[in-house]
Formats: C-alpha cells, structure tokens, sequence
C-alpha cells in the first residue's frame, strides 16, 4: 500500500499494533493496513455524522415536546443554504472516500509482473490447490514477501475463495479464469514437536484433521483460514482450508516436494492421506453414516456388488473403482444424484492404486475380492492395515 496510508493507519489510535487490526483477523498481507484504513475511514466519518444528529434528534424530542392538545408552533420548510450546505459538503466527503477506495481496490485488481503462480480449483465442496508438475494439495501454501497470484477456475458452481487475514476475496465463476493475488507479510509459525506428536496420537484412527480444533495443520503449522464465501448453495460453507505461509522460497520448494507424490509412506496410508486431502472427505464417509454426506460410505464398498442407476448389479472392483473416480457419471450408484466431479489428470495411477488399497481395508471384503482384469495390485502393501474410523 501506498506509504503515507500506512503512517496513518499506525497513527490511528485503535491500530496502534503494526499487524493487529481492532475489528478484523491480524493483518497478514500488504492490502490489510489499506483495506483497514479505509475501512476506518468510512466509519469515523459515519459516526462523526450519526452521533451529532442522533444527539440533537434526541434533545429536540425533549426540548419541543408538546402536552396533549397543546397547538404545534411554526414548521420550517424550507432553508435553500442549509440545504446546499448539508448536500455539496457530503458530497466532497464521498469523492474523497471513493477515491481513498479506487487506490486500493485498483492495486488489488493487478497482479504484479512476475508473480508466483498456484492454480486453484473450485468445486463442490472443496478447494485444491495446483502447484504444478502434478502436486495438489487442499492446503495453500505461499512465500513471505512474495506477491502470489492465484488462477482460479470451478468445475460446476461460482465460489468465491475469501482469505480474512489477506483481506482478498473473489467470485469464482465457471467457464473463466479468475484472478487473485496478495503478498503475505506475516510467516506462518510452527507449533512445538511435543504439541504436533500430542494433536497426531489424539487424531490417529479419526480418518480427518480437525484443524478448527487443533488450529494448526497436520504438519504442525498455524495457518490463516481461507474459505467460501458465495452462500447460495448447500455446502458452500464447509469450503474451508488453511493458509501457511512459509518464510522462503526454499523451505515452499521443499515443502511442495515432499507433497507431490506418495514417498515412502505405505498405499493404505497414502490412500488415506489423499481421501483428506482431495476432498473426498465431504462426501464420503468411512464408517457406514450416510446422513449428512452427499455421496455413499466407503465403508463396505470394495469387493461388494451394488445397484446402479442404470439397473445393472455392479462388483465394486479395481476398476470399478477406477471408473468411478475418472468418470464418475458412467455408472451412478442407485439412490443418488451424479454430481461428483471427476479426478481425470488430477489423480496418478499410483494415487488411484493407493486409494482402492485404502477402500480395502474399510470393507469386509476387503482381501477376498480381486479384479479379473487387473492382476497387478494384488501384490502391493495390503498387510498394513490401519483402523478405520467408528
Ligand atoms: C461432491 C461430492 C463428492 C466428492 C468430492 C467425491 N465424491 Fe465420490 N461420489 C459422490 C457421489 C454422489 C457418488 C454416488 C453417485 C455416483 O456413483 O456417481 C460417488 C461415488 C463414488 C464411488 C462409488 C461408490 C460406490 O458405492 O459404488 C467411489 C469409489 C468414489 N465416489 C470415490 C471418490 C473419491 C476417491 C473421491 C476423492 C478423490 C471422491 N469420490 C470425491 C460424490 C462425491
Ligand atoms: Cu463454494
């Protein structure tokens, strides 16, 4: 933001903290301390008019007050300077406030030459991140003092991704990109190892990160809370994920590595891990509850025959699976509606391998069951076993 905006602001009596805000969350990008200040702007004049008139309203009542049957006096109608007055002074008051507003709101509308660049997708109900060379993630993770621009596109409905402590928000419409960007100021910290350990042993089992509970991420950073903020359908609101900001670009590069595939984690593990991570989590279950999610538990459904829409009985195989996630809209499961998007170039093979390990060991059939056509999964990692949620 422009300098002299920022002395104000740090002269303002209620902002006197550089990154604390009185009304809003901390001031973690370089467009809060003008938003703030515009925002404070607006108001002090609001109340500079609304407490005099209100106050003299008030002592009018009183001072003129009438009894009963008592006969009104005079009536003013009319005073041509009083009116010009209290019409042309506003209006230099609303110039200044619309201008003091273009100023920043035009510095929000261009990214900067150069900036980095994280794809974002929109889609009910959940937010991923693309960082490139086939790594996504739910979370969004940036550079301090990096401006960051973020391309934004949705597979169904408009969205708007709202980051509080940045104070961005922007409509995500479908058929379009859509473009954001911000430059973090405030690096995220990093909880104690003894917190993280105490938060994993608590969580094991559970299947999904509580991290309104936790208010850090499974990796043990605090993080700024990034969310939906277009409330014109069902599950808009539970768009929620987190924003961390890393300190450089190297601790970023290394962080987007170590995400990017599956390591040496084992297939049920990372099956699990991308069941958070890519959303799955909102509309399927593990544990059988179908109240509540928009698609069916995973729970039993490997190895199990099932009713399609279609009529037909279908084996809940490999690639059954496969399709399902690819192209989800081939064969809908009878009872429910075809609104899951597809996975198709978002999900490697491995990925895909990883998740039917994972839906293996949430079903009673989990071993038995084996795809005719496909023989080479049977011999990945399926003796490590993990509970399932209850
Ligand atoms: C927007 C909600 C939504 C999301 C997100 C979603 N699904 Fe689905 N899914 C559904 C619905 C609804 C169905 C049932 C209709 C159908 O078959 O298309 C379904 C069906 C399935 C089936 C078939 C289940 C059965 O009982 O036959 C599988 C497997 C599946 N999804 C896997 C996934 C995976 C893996 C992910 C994450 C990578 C995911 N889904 C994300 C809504 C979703
Ligand atoms: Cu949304």
């Amino acid at each position: 933001m422009i300098p002299a905006l920022t002395n104000m602001t740090i002269a303002m009596p209620l902002l006197a903290d550089a990154h604390k805000s009185f009304w809003f969350p901390e001031q973690a990008s370089s467009f809060a301390i003008g938003v703030d200040w515009v925002y404070d702007l607006i108001l002090y004049i609001s109340l500079a008019f609304f407490i005099p008139m209100m106050a003299f309203t008030a002592y009018s009542m009183f001072k003129y007050t009438k009894k009963k049957g008592e006969k009104a006096e005079s009536q003013v109608t009319h005073n041509t300077p009083l009116e010009l007055a209290w019409s042309i002074g506003p209006s230099f008051v609303l110039v200044w406030m619309f201008i003091q507003g273009s100023i920043s709101y035009l510095d929000m509308r261009t990214p900067p030459e150069g900036s980095y660049d994280i794809g974002v997708q929109a889609q009910k109900w959940n937010f991923t991140m693309d960082y490139g060379g086939g790594t996504f993630h739910n979370e969004l993770h940036v550079v301090k003092d990096e401006p960051t621009k973020l391309s934004m596109r949705s597979t169904d409905v408009i969205h708007a991704l709202f980051i509080p402590a940045f104070r961005v928000k922007k409509d995500i419409v479908p058929g379009r990109y859509n473009y954001l960007w911000f430059k973090p100021i405030v690096a995220s910290e990093k909880v104690s190892d003894e917190e993280l350990a105490k938060a994993k042993k608590q969580s094991e089992g559970g299947g999904v990160w509580d991290y309104d509970k936790y208010q850090f991420t499974p990796e043990g950073y605090r993080f700024y809370d990034l969310y939906c903020a277009e409330y014109c359908g069902k599950d808009h609101s539970e768009m929620q994920t987190a924003v961390v900001v890393h300190e450089t670009q190297e601790e970023l590069d290394a962080w987007i590595k170590a995400n990017s595939s599956r390591g040496d984690i084992s297939m049920v593990e990372w099956g699990q891990t991308l069941f958070n991570r890519r959303g799955c989590v909102g509309c399927h279950s593990l544990d059988g509850t179908k109240d509540g999610y928009t698609g069916p538990s995973f729970k039993d459904v490997y190895g199990f025959s099932h009713a399609m829409a279609s009529g037909e009985e279908l084996m809940a195989d490999d690639n059954y699976i496969r399709e399902s996630i690819l192209d989800p809209k081939a064969q809908v499961v009878a009872g429910y509606s075809p609104v899951m998007p597809t996975f198709k170039g978002q999900l490697s093979d491995d990925d895909i391998a990883s998740i039917i390990e994972f839906l293996k060991t949430l079903s009673a059939n989990g071993e038995s069951a084996k795809s005719p056509a496909d023989g080479d999964t049977e011999n990945a990692d399926t003796e490590v076993e993990t509970t399932p949620a209850s």
